[in-house]
This record gives C-alpha cells, structure tokens and sequence, in this order.
C-alpha cells in the first residue's frame, strides 16, 4: 500500500493531514499547546481550535487567529500551521514570542470553513463556500465571511444560493459561523484581538467593510496597520495596502472582523496575503515559506501592541 503523503510546513496540506498535525504537534508540546474543538461543519467534520501559550494558573488575555475561512485560499491554513510551528520552535529563544506566550494565549483555528477547503482537494480547486444544503436549491453552501452578524446582507453580498457571496439563508445560518461566533462570544472578555487570514491581494484590513462610517479606533487601527505592514514589507519587500475594508477592497457585509469589532474586540484585522494577482488563489508552494516568514513579522508587530495596550 501507499503511504499518503506526510505533513510539510512547505507544502500545502489535505485536510487529512492538517487533522493529523493538530494531534501530533499537539502531542508532542503538552507545554504550550492545548486542543479543544469549537464544534463540528455541517458534513461533520470537527473544528479543531489549538490553544497557545503558557500555562499559568490563571486566564490570560488571548489573541484569537484564524484561517481558511474561504475554502480555497490555501495560503491562510498554511499560515496558521506555520504560526504554530515558529510559536512552539522559538518560545524560550525569541523574546519577542517568549513574552506574548508568557502573557497571553493564542487560539488558532487552523482552518475555518473545514468542508469547503476538503471539496477544494476532492474536487473543485476554486470553491470558497461552506458545504451545507438547502431544501428548495439546488446550489451548495453560504459565504461564511458574510453570514455574520454585521449589517447582515445590506451591502457587498448576495441573497442568490447560487452566488459565491451568498448570505446564507440568516445570520449564523451556517453552522461552522454559530461555532466561531459562539467561542467568542463567551470569551470575549479576554479577547483582545481577533485576527482572519485570507487571500489574495496584499492588504490589511481593519472595520468597517459593511458601512463606510470610520470605526471609532479608526486612528489607532490605522497606524497599527501601517507598522506591522512596514514590519512585513522589511523581509522581502512586500508591500502591503492598509485601510478599512469598505473603501480598501470593497463594501461588503456579514465578515467576521466586522462583527468581532462590534462585539468589543478592538484590534480586529482581515489579513488578505499575497500575492497580487499573478498567481492569485494558486500560489505556487515555493512561496509559502517567505509568505509565513513576512506575515510572522505583522501578526507579531499586532501581538506586541496589543499587549502593551
Ligand atoms: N476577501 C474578503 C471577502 O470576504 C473582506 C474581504 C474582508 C470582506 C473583511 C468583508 C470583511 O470578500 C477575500 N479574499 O475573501
Ligand atoms: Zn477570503
């Protein structure tokens, strides 16, 4: 019999074997690293939720991260894997990770939309939605990143079961948003920031995107925005576009950083990573790594601000 293919931070990972990583990198960091699931996708698959940080009797405040919200942007699970691995592998050396660890917790959601990033291996590279079924459609799933409960379906989003930014049926309509929503909804007293990874196009987004009114920590955000941007772009050059969603890409309601903002979770982004376009959702696996090394310096430069704020 063949062997599948094992797990590689340098190479993109099936569902099967993401699911593996969880246990093993779990397994073998009882130190830093706890696994707890949010609940399970509508085909039944369980949402794997890893807790990171360092244990110290008591609740820490936490950063909440995750990716693959969209099923086929690829790069965003390969981030969050590759965050894991450099969290567990420079804790100790980094001071920079050593103190976020030491004070606050990292939850990562590997990957969001579980269904949908499985379909893109088994059979449509280019599926962005959830996988649930409708009675009275023939047309599969919702946009998660527009079934949450921010201007739900006003701007920037389709009531069509057919369209890739369909609203779903209601807010929360999806079940693997109900999950997600819910988690930090009864954390939200110590989530201090709410991190969404996708792609592509090079930007980082902060609220609103489902109304053009500036977010009242607008100034903040923005300059915040700004330096982990700089910090990113030090690497390898890449340069980022920061700014609220509504006037940066485009209006759209129902996303995730939206809601988390509205919630209360102040340093809410929307990372959207490379590339510009050439490749777009195809990256090509040879940038993984710089992408994961770049993005590492941003999601850090956040991390450090929100633990001095
Ligand atoms: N982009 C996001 C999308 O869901 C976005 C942009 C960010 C919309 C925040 C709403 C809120 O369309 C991609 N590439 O998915
Ligand atoms: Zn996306």
């Amino acid at each position: 019999i063949r062997q599948t293919k094992a797990h590689d931070y340098m190479k993109y990972n099936s569902w099967e074997n993401v699911e593996a990583w969880v246990n093993s990198i779990t397994s073998s960091n009882p130190a830093l690293i706890s696994r707890s699931t949010l609940g399970k996708s509508y085909e039944g698959r369980s949402m794997h939720l890893l807790k990171i940080g360092k244990n110290t009797g008591s609740t820490k405040p936490a950063i909440f991260m995750d990716c693959g919200i969209h099923a086929r942007e690829w790069i965003s699970p390969a981030f969050c894997q590759w965050f894991v691995q450099e969290a567990v592998s420079t804790y100790g050396s980094d001071p920079q990770m050593t103190s976020l660890l030491n004070k606050m917790d990292v939850f990562v959601l590997p990957v969001f939309n579980v269904d949908g990033y499985a379909h893109t291996w088994k059979s449509d590279r280019m599926w962005r939605k959830t996988r649930s079924r409708k009675t009275g459609s023939s047309c599969i799933g919702a946009d998660p990143n527009r079934n949450f409960d921010a201007g739900w379906c006003t701007l920037g989003a389709s009531s069509n079961p057919c369209s890739d930014t369909y609203c779903g049926s209601s807010v929360e309509s999806e079940i693997e948003v109900q999950n997600v929503a819910n988690f930090i909804r009864r954390n939200k007293s110590i989530i201090k920031a709410y991190l969404t990874i996708h792609s592509y196009s090079q930007l980082l987004l902060f609220p609103y995107s489902y109304k053009y009114d500036q977010a009242k920590d607008h100034a903040e955000l923005m300059s915040v925005a700004v330096s982990a941007s700089e910090a990113l772009r030090s690497l390898y050059g890449t340069r980022y576009t920061s700014g609220p969603g509504a006037t940066t890409i485009y209006p759209a309601a129902g996303g995730s950083d939206d809601w988390a903002y509205d919630l209360g979770v102040k340093y809410s982004f929307t990372f959207e990573l490379r590339d510009t376009g050439r490749y777009g959702f195809l990256l090509p696996e040879s940038q993984i790594k710089p992408t994961c090394e770049e993005t590492m310096l941003a999601v850090k430069y956040i991390s450090d601000h929100v633990l001095k704020n």
